[in-house]
């Protein structure tokens, strides 16, 4: 079945229901969060009834994106009548955090899964998944587009930021011509660009930016190993700067940092040192999963219990 056949589907299953559940994966990025709350825009745009859910916490800086309050991460929402099911930007529904919720649904409910991992276990009754594309976001973008629905500037907002942040500002290898093409249509459709740069990539708080300050500070690198790491402790975090203001830190230095491998240690609230492997060409999530973690090929993690020590070359973790 080729994927304008799929996308139709999707969208046919989309404007016919009328209680639509939409699902954003756990630990929730730029991409899930964007095309969830593009998604649920278009359709109550519609008069179709949706709502919105994702198993952790809303980070407060995708607020500006519009239709952002109707998700929660109240799982009691899996017990109201609906008729359709969409997940967005997750390759499996373990991934997603709903496995649970899902063995619970009631049985006629469809299940519309669209996504653009290379790697999904097509879970739908229709699976839009397009692993090609950019971001789930420019999928959902495609799946309305290519079937003539209407798309406004708030969605496009939405759909927008979806790509600026899964192509760290059209900076990644999942960058190309389609991306561009997309993010025109949307530019065109009314998209606030200036949203996402400001809140998301530029303009961070002071707090944030000196927690940075600190990592770049650290910074050691490993010739031999090709590895370049950096340390954050407990103390350096103040009550305002959390873990949010960390986020795209690990990119950032990948992409500025001219080295094969960079690691981000820092260590969290319980205890444990949580390490943060990306890569621009090597395998990192081979790394990680002798470390007890896991991920994607240029980008994984691990959690260990012990302390940062420091070396000549670069900052390790010390079991205690
Ligand atoms: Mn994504």
């Amino acid at each position: 079945m080729d994927l304008k056949h799929r996308f139709h589907q999707a969208h046919h299953a989309l404007t016919a229901a009328k209680n639509v559940l939409v699902i954003s994966h756990r630990k929730p990025d730029g991409d899930t969060l964007s095309a969830a709350c593009g998604l649920m825009t278009v359709l109550a745009k519609r008069g179709i009834a949706v709502q919105g859910f994702c198993a952790d916490r809303f980070p407060d800086q995708y607020a500006y994106l519009p239709s952002s309050e109707r998700i929660t991460d109240d799982p009691s929402v899996f017990a109201a009548p609906r008729d359709l099911v969409v997940v967005v930007d997750s390759g499996d529904l373990a991934y997603a955090g709903v496995d649970r919720h899902f063995a619970a649904l009631p049985p006629g409910i469809k299940v519309v899964n669209i996504d653009h991992h290379v790697v999904n276990t097509m879970f739908g009754h229709v699976n839009a998944v397009d692993t090609q594309a950019c971001s789930a976001s420019e999928v959902v973008y495609r799946v309305f587009s290519s079937n003539g629905e209407p798309i406004d500037a708030d969605a496009a907002t939405c759909f927008l930021t979806g790509i600026l942040t899964d192509t760290n500002g059209f900076n990644n290898p999942a960058t190309s011509a389609r991306t561009f093409a997309a993010a025109a249509d949307l530019l065109k459709a009314g998209a606030r660009a200036q949203l996402p740069w400001k809140r998301l990539i530029r303009n961070r708080p002071l707090p944030s930016l000196r927690l940075w300050g600190q990592i770049l500070a650290r910074l050691k690198f490993d010739e031999r190993h090709g590895l370049a790491s950096t340390a954050l402790f407990r103390s350096d975090f103040s009550a305002h700067a959390e873990d949010e203001s960390l986020e795209g830190v690990s990119n950032f230095l990948n992409l500025y940092l001219d080295v094969p491998v960079v690691l981000v240690l820092k260590e969290n609230a319980d205890g444990k040192v949580k390490g943060s492997f990306r890569s621009t060409g090597r395998n990192v999530a081979a790394l990680a999963e002798r470390l007890g973690g896991g991920g994607h090929r240029l980008s994984a993690g691990f959690s260990l219990k012990g302390r940062i020590t420091e070396r000549e070359h670069g900052w390790t973790v010390e079991a205690d």
